[in-house]
């Protein structure tokens, strides 16, 4: 039996040439596409292409057929959604923008655990805790030197080579480095202000066996973190003065704490999310320490919060807000997620799994939609 006789007629139609009329290239397809998306009405797109001298009845077809591709449908119920939480977080922040608190960091001397949840993590505030681990013997012990001398020359991974690319933080994995922990220290002792390498949370340092002696020099503030959670999931960052950490969010609550060296780091309210231009994951365009408005008009009249971080204090970063972090000076820090409430109050996902099956008879797109 031939091939051709057990193809399926479907196949066969498939292969039969369109007609398009001279001027109708694919772009258009995608046009038209983008406008029903956005919401134009259907008439207006028809006019246009009219306008644009294709027939009406191809013009009208070729909308039917743009609008019965599944994944135009799709994009139209995800834009519609996406538009609708966009416009509610701008509108909100314009009216945030108007209220004179709203560059203020709160900073205190002292805050127990209860007043840390119920005026600070509750309400989605940062704050910053001057002096919160002061007790810590990290503060006196931990350096580079005292790393090398406990731990031995293990081997560790690190980020490198991030100068040369500007987006170093999103090709992560592109720039982790395996290196020994003496190499390390040395290049430590020898560099300038740098952001060229960087030990980042995610080199599990603290996850080794030979690390466990170092989660005796720290404890979780009394009350502020869960206890549950082991200490060697502890973020970790050692690096010069010089890193910069670009604006991001994270998708959860942070504890920051510092052990040695200061940081300076900026904070935005997640209202300001729409305006920060976070077009790819969890990072900004912007570069919030040279703030550009002809390139970025809708950071104009964001509120910036900026804390200095020093040895012993220690900053809560509320889960969805934007931030930004530099070391001014050579710096080790530790950073926490284990907090003591419901996960759902603080940790939210943007990357959704593989949905569930489709029912049969069923298009994954033939919900509400007003096209
Ligand atoms: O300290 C840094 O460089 C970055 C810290 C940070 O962004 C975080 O803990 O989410």
């Amino acid at each position: 039996m031939s091939t051709t006789l057990n193809r399926p007629d479907s196949a066969m139609q498939e292969q039969k040439k369109e007609y398009l009329p001279a001027g109708y290239h694919s772009g258009w397809d995608g046009w038209i596409a983008e406008n029903l998306i956005k919401g134009v009405p259907r008439s207006r797109v028809q006019e246009r292409l009219c306008e644009r001298g294709f027939g009406e009845a191809f013009a009208k077809g070729r909308i039917e057929k743009v609008l019965s591709d599944p994944l135009t449908r799709l994009a139209r119920r995800f834009f519609l959604r996406e538009q609708k939480y966009a416009e509610l977080l701008a509108a909100l922040s314009y009216l945030r923008e108007g209220d004179e608190n709203a560059g203020q960091l709160e900073t205190t001397e002292a805050l127990d655990a209860k007043d840390f949840y119920d005026r600070f993590v509750l309400a989605n505030r940062p704050v910053l805790i001057k002096g919160l681990v002061r007790g810590w013997p990290a503060l006196a012990k931990w350096s580079p030197d005292y790393f090398l001398q406990t731990l031995g020359d293990i081997p560790i991974e690190i980020t490198d080579g991030r100068e040369a690319d500007t987006r170093y933080e999103e090709n992560f994995q592109q720039h982790a480095a395996r290196t020994s922990l003496s190499s390390f220290v040395e290049r430590l002792k020898q560099s300038g202000p740098s952001n060229n390498f960087y030990l980042c949370a995610k080199n599990d340092l603290l996850g080794q066996p030979k690390s466990r002696v170092l989660l005796k020099d720290f404890d979780y503030p009394p009350g502020y973190l869960s206890e549950a959670a082991p200490k060697s999931l502890a973020g970790l960052w050692v690096g010069p003065a010089g890193t910069w950490t670009a604006l991001h969010h994270d998708a959860s609550n942070i504890l920051f704490t510092q052990v040695c060296g200061t940081k300076s780091v900026r904070l935005i309210a997640p209202i300001f999310l729409p305006r920060v231009y976070n077009s790819r994951s969890c990072w900004s365009d912007v570069d919030i320490r040279a703030l550009d408005f002809s390139q970025f008009p809708l950071m104009k009249g964001v509120p910036i919060l900026e804390a200095l971080v020093c040895p012993g204090d220690a900053l809560l970063i509320p889960t969805g807000w934007c931030h930004a972090v530099e070391s001014i000076e050579p710096s080790i820090s530790l950073s926490f997620t284990n907090f003591k409430h419901d996960r759902r109050a603080h940790v939210w996902r943007w990357r959704p799994g593989l949905r569930g099956d489709p029912h049969e008879g069923s298009s994954s797109t033939n919900a509400d939609l007003e096209l």
